[in-house]
């Protein structure tokens, strides 16, 4: 048989193979037994070389026709392999988008952050500024700057957690005022504070106590600040969380820090003042206290008390929380038991 017609062959059988091919390595089997170095067009081309010199272009001219045939076909036949397993991909991989969506559940702030963001919008409304200090402390501002010194024994009140001899964590929020004090300058206009914070104490654990919890401490330090000024300001505050009905008593009593100092209860929202088990049959619940800031205080920060004075007071934002929504356990603010926590879900939906 002669090289035109082998040639013919060749091209005649492989090219409906490798149409009716669908897998890439068969095609490349293909590939190579008839254009690899031992393929069939490379071992006829091989024989040109025996060819009478006037047949060989025209066998050269059919030999590159078939092999460009054949290089294309190939090429087509992987495009189209290719394209059916990206199409059969597709089709497993398709995303139903209209499927529902798992249902995402919606968290709520917490009941005591809740307190804290009220109570921080009524003062700022009223023109105060928020203030945040350290919860790590030292001496000076958590006691000394505060009218209590060493050996005081007001001290043993709130005995806490030292990091080191002169170092702890905060017991109240009222070193946030010290620090205040000291960094305000009164030309610029009167101080009006609150700080909200944690604090510890190294109280035992039980219904009411807890070794740490919230409190928010408030300061007003200007010229010709009254008692009158700090009642009016805590009635305010008191009516805006326990509603305009609740009573409000202030009742003489002692902080290192005030002069006067006064404990601020309110009557029992259980009762109306009765007397029940919740207000231990007063009629009447502490809620905070205050009082009106001592000059020892405001000498310590390098305040003029023969210019300046003003008042302060501090108030457990656990107890609020718990007089407000009548929790009889302060513990289960920190179990994080979402059960518990989602009860309280303020002003969202
Ligand atoms: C103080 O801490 C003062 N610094 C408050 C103050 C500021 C008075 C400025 C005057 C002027 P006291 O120790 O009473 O005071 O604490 C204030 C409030 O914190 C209490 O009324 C109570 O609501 C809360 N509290 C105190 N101890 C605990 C505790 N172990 N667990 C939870 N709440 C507590």
């Amino acid at each position: 048989m002669d090289l035109q017609t082998q040639l013919r062959q060749v091209s005649q059988t492989t090219l409906p193979q490798i149409q009716q091919t669908n897998d890439l390595k068969q095609l490349n089997q293909i590939r190579v037994s008839v254009l690899g170095k031992k393929g069939s067009i490379t071992a006829i081309l091989r024989g040109m070389r025996d060819l009478d010199p006037q047949e060989r272009p025209q066998v050269g001219s059919l030999a590159n026709k078939v092999r460009d045939e054949i290089t294309a076909a190939i090429e087509h036949q992987r495009m189209v392999i290719e394209q059916q397993a990206m199409n059969a991909a597709l089709a497993a991989e398709k995303i139903d988008v209209t499927l529902p969506a798992r249902p995402l559940k919606r968290g709520v702030p917490h009941v005591i952050n809740q307190i804290l963001d009220d109570l921080e919008d009524l003062f700022i409304g009223m023109g105060y500024q928020v203030v945040d200090g350290y919860e790590v402390e030292d001496e000076r501002h958590n006691f000394e700057m505060l009218n209590i010194p060493k050996n005081h024994p007001a001290r043993d009140m709130q005995d806490t957690f030292y990091v080191k001899d002169d170092i702890l964590l905060r017991t109240h929020m009222s070193p946030d005022e010290a620090r205040e004090l000291e960094a305000h300058d009164f030309s610029k206009g009167p101080l009006k504070m609150i700080s909200p914070g944690r604090v510890y104490r190294r109280d035992t654990d039980d219904a009411t106590h807890s070794h740490q919890f919230f409190q928010m401490e408030g300061q007003v330090i200007d010229k010709n600040i009254t008692m009158a000024d700090l009642k009016g300001t805590l009635e305010y505050a008191i009516h805006h969380i326990f509603g305009t009905d609740r009573q409000i008593r202030f009742r003489p009593s002692y902080f290192p820090f005030t002069e006067p100092s006064v404990e601020v209860d309110i009557s029992c929202f259980n009762c109306d003042g009765k007397g029940c088990p919740v207000c231990k049959y007063s009629g009447w619940i502490e809620v905070l206290g205050a009082g009106m800031t001592h000059p020892n205080v405001l000498q310590a920060a390098g305040v003029d008390t023969d210019v300046y004075g003003g008042f302060a007071f501090g108030l457990g934002i656990d107890r609020f929380a718990m007089l407000k929504y009548g929790i009889t356990d302060i513990r289960d603010f920190y179990l994080n038991d979402v059960r518990f926590l989602h009860q309280f879900k303020g002003g969202i939906i």
